[in-house]
């Protein structure tokens, strides 16, 4: 308990000091990739008006506003005055999409940007100067600020636990804060499948209901309406959902529900819902595909054209099911396959076909031919128009030379470092640790670079990184909360801030504002004792 206060102590002091000598801005997360300093001093007042003409700046506006009510119940203002905050759209610009130009001056403050996500941005970037000003005068600064990356998402998995919409809006509401832009939603799994389909009424009635007891983090569902409200909240925010159906291996609670549509070998066993069981579905029964494609299509109602839909195709226990089963030989043989993975192939080829006549962009988790180092090619290939994900770790720079040479789009989702379900420090939540993960540290999660690691350049077909939060041992949002911050805002500036702007030195010197800005807004976190100590031990200043 004394070494637990004694740390608590050491954090606020050095919240104290590294606070006093900086620049604000010097503490934004993610860090700006142009920050100059101009002459003279913005003076806050206690009159604000923000202008903006155009109704698509609606939501930015009324954020700012609140923004700018906080900051006054904070400082002392003169009220003789009125501050002038200008938004502006201009669709024409030479700003790329996401691109923002934030000019504090004397006398107004302006945000430009090509499209409302730029202008939003510009928005949290003012928010976290204004917070991090102690007294009435910030420093007129212009920013010129685009990504890195166009794609920088978090993963949540209600699957495993179920997480109600209020609980997934707050996680939006964060991550939108840092610039992600994307989050997946991993909404079936071997323990739950978590969104209501009208032709197939069980897959919820069943699916989504491991224990009979009432208990929210176990069972719950999505309705629709309630999917397209979050989507549209998130939107609002520039974050795109991606919804996840994970086929054809962890379907346990697709498969309770309907045993129909299980391997023909399975049909008569009986799952516990709630385990990680090694099931996959029937490649070679019609039906299957009949119940997919109703799936897809109460997507398609949810989500706009064009959207990005994520159908797992990771971890198939490809030898205890369609390797060995008698439907999936008579299959292979009418159609002349050679093994199991040649099946996968066969199968996501037609769920292929079915997703893009919906209009959906389809995205799989990149799987090779072994899971460990070395793998030589991918486990199928994978049609031109699928974005892979890579996750496994190890197999990262494989993946990586694969998806160059072949030119698919990849996301990395680093088993490296981008795991936040892996425990944050040695000794961390030992009774969550799920299955003896690796830990994963803030710094390893800031400071593991792609290109350092596979030694080459050219990463363009590199469209983003991301954070994956499984949900195994993730019981509510306070614990969602507690395993992505703050390594998500190491993942922020990876996914955002050019190489040469990034700075682990840097880094660790904003976290104290950032960390008291969690803690102020009431956001579970896991304090990283351990840079500081390490500060301070190579300074001769703590006891080793
Ligand atoms: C692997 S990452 C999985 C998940 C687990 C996770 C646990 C991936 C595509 N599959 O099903 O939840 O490990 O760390």
């Amino acid at each position: 308990m004394i070494h637990f206060l004694y740390r608590c102590l050491l954090l606020c002091c050095l919240l104290v000091c590294t606070s006093a000598f900086l620049p604000a801005q010097t503490y934004i997360i993610p860090q700006p990739n142009s920050i100059v300093e101009r002459e003279g001093k913005c003076t806050l007042l206690a009159r604000f008006k923000v202008m903006s003409t155009d109704p698509r700046l609606n939501f930015a506006t009324k954020e700012l506003v609140q923004i700018i009510h906080r900051v006054q119940n904070n400082l002392t203002l003169d009220t003789a005055r009125t501050n002038y905050i200008y938004l502006t759209l201009q669709p024409k610009s030479k700003l790329s999409a996401e691109a923002y130009e934030l000019e504090i001056g004397e006398e107004r403050i302006d945000i430009t940007a090509s499209s409302p996500r730029g202008i939003y941005y510009g928005v949290m970037t003012l928010r976290q100067i204004l917070g991090q000003s102690t007294c009435a005068t910030i420093p007129c600064i212009q920013i010129k600020d685009e990504p890195r990356y166009p794609l920088r998402g978090l993963m949540l998995d209600p699957a495993r636990h179920f997480l109600p919409t209020s609980d997934v809006k707050a996680y939006i509401d964060r991550m939108a804060y840092y610039k992600f832009n994307t989050l997946q939603l991993h909404l079936t799994d071997d323990q739950g499948w978590r969104l209501f389909i009208p032709e197939h009424p069980r897959l919820t009635s069943l699916g989504a209901y491991r224990s009979q007891e009432e208990r929210i983090e176990e069972n719950g569902y999505y309705t629709p309406d309630e999917l397209r409200e979050l989507v549209s909240y998130a939107a609002e925010r520039g974050v795109e959902i991606i919804p996840e159906i994970d086929v054809p291996g962890h379907t346990a609670a697709l498969l309770t529900a309907y045993p129909e549509l299980r391997t023909d070998i399975l049909r008569d066993s009986t799952f516990t819902l709630g385990r990680v069981e090694q099931v996959m579905l029937s490649a070679a029964n019609p039906k299957v595909y009949q119940v997919l494609e109703d799936v897809i299509s109460t997507l398609s109602e949810i989500f706009p054209r064009g959207a990005r839909f994520h159908l797992g195709g990771d971890e198939s226990a490809l030898e205890t099911n369609w390797a060995v089963s008698p439907e999936h030989h008579r299959l292979m043989q009418a159609e002349g396959l050679q093994d199991s993975g040649e099946l996968m192939h066969y199968f996501f080829l037609q769920l292929l076909n079915i997703t893009r006549r919906y209009g959906f962009q389809p995205m799989l988790w990149c799987e090779l031919d072994n899971i460990y180092p070395p793998a030589k090619r991918y486990l199928f290939p994978y049609p031109q128009d699928v974005t892979l994900v890579s996750w496994r770790a190890g197999l990262t720079p494989k993946s990586i030379e694969l998806t160059r040479a072949s030119r698919h789009s990849l996301v990395l989702a680093p088993g490296e470092s981008a795991y936040l379900d892996y425990p944050q420090y040695p000794g961390d939540l030992p009774e969550h640790n799920n299955w003896g993960m690796p830990i994963t540290t803030l710094e390893q999660t800031y400071t593991w670079d792609l290109r350092e690691n596979i030694g080459v350049v050219g990463d363009n077909h590199i469209i983003g990184i991301m954070g994956t939060l499984w949900g195994e041992a993730i019981k509510d949002i306070n614990r969602a909360f507690y395993m992505t911050y703050p390594r998500a805002l190491a993942l922020a500036e990876q996914g955002w801030c050019q190489r040469e702007r990034r700075s682990w030195q840097r880094f660790i010197q904003a976290l104290p504002w950032q960390l008291g800005d969690l803690l102020r807004s009431g956001i579970s976190f896991r304090a990283p004792f351990e840079v500081y100590q390490t500060e301070q031990k190579s300074r001769g200043e703590l006891p080793h």
